[in-house]
């Protein structure tokens, strides 16, 4: 398996959080985004939307990090991870479409400007963003501990949620008001392969 990647991308990291869970060793290559790799003819043939990661495994290409982790875990037959059982499949898709649909926003955007626009960062977006994060974050609070998914056996919405708080932190997010976040974010960090995917800068 051949993972096209990049160190300080959060949607890479919950792929390698992944693989490292289940000792799967891919081949990483990474993708020099700096210099516009991304949105090579080559790269955009692998992934016409440009970004990272992509997964290779013999014929099968494939895109987006929810899938790529849905893929290697079926075909690893780690079922706990993410569940067969209907129901309980449906509860993890939950929480992975609201990590893509409310909670990453926000703190990509966040990231870009703290990351790469230095002097030109806008502080009114900057701003909007830790709003938003927040707005997300209450609602984590409120389903940590309610009966759902998260929090309970781990599956792969703790990969996605845990990389993309990671970052948020990395970039100054404060989870001070949100302790059961808090709390259930330690257990992640406290995971080997949380460890082992720490982004590397420069
Ligand atoms: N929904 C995608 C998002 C991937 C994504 O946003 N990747 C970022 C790095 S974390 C990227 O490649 N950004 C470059 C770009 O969008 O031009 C996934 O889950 O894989």
């Amino acid at each position: 398996m051949k993972l096209y990647m990049h160190p300080i991308s959060q949607h890479s990291r919950r792929v390698l959080m992944l693989c490292h869970e289940l000792k799967l060793e891919p081949e990483c290559h990474v993708v020099a985004v700096d210099k516009g790799e991304h949105k090579s003819d080559a790269f955009l043939a692998m992934n016409p939307a440009g970004q990272v990661p992509v997964l290779v495994d013999g014929d099968v290409v494939l895109a987006e990090s929810h899938a790529i982790m849905k893929y290697i875990v079926d075909k690893a037959g780690k079922g706990e991870l993410y569940p067969a059982d209907p129901v309980a499949r449906r509860r993890v898709d939950a929480w992975l479409d609201w990590t893509h649909a409310s909670l990453n926003p926000p703190i990509q955007t966040l990231a870009i400007q703290t990351l790469f626009m230095g002097d030109n960062a806008d502080a009114s977006v900057v701003s909007d963003c830790h709003s938003r994060a927040a707005a997300a974050l209450e609602g984590l609070e409120r389903g940590l501990g309610s009966g759902e998914a998260i929090g309970r056996e781990t599956t792969l919405a703790d990969f996605a949620i845990g990389s993309t708080l990671g970052l948020f932190e990395m970039v100054g997010g404060s989870l001070e008001r949100f302790p059961k976040v808090t709390a259930w974010l330690e257990t992640i960090k406290a995971r080997p392969s949380y460890q082992a995917t720490v982004p590397q800068m420069g």
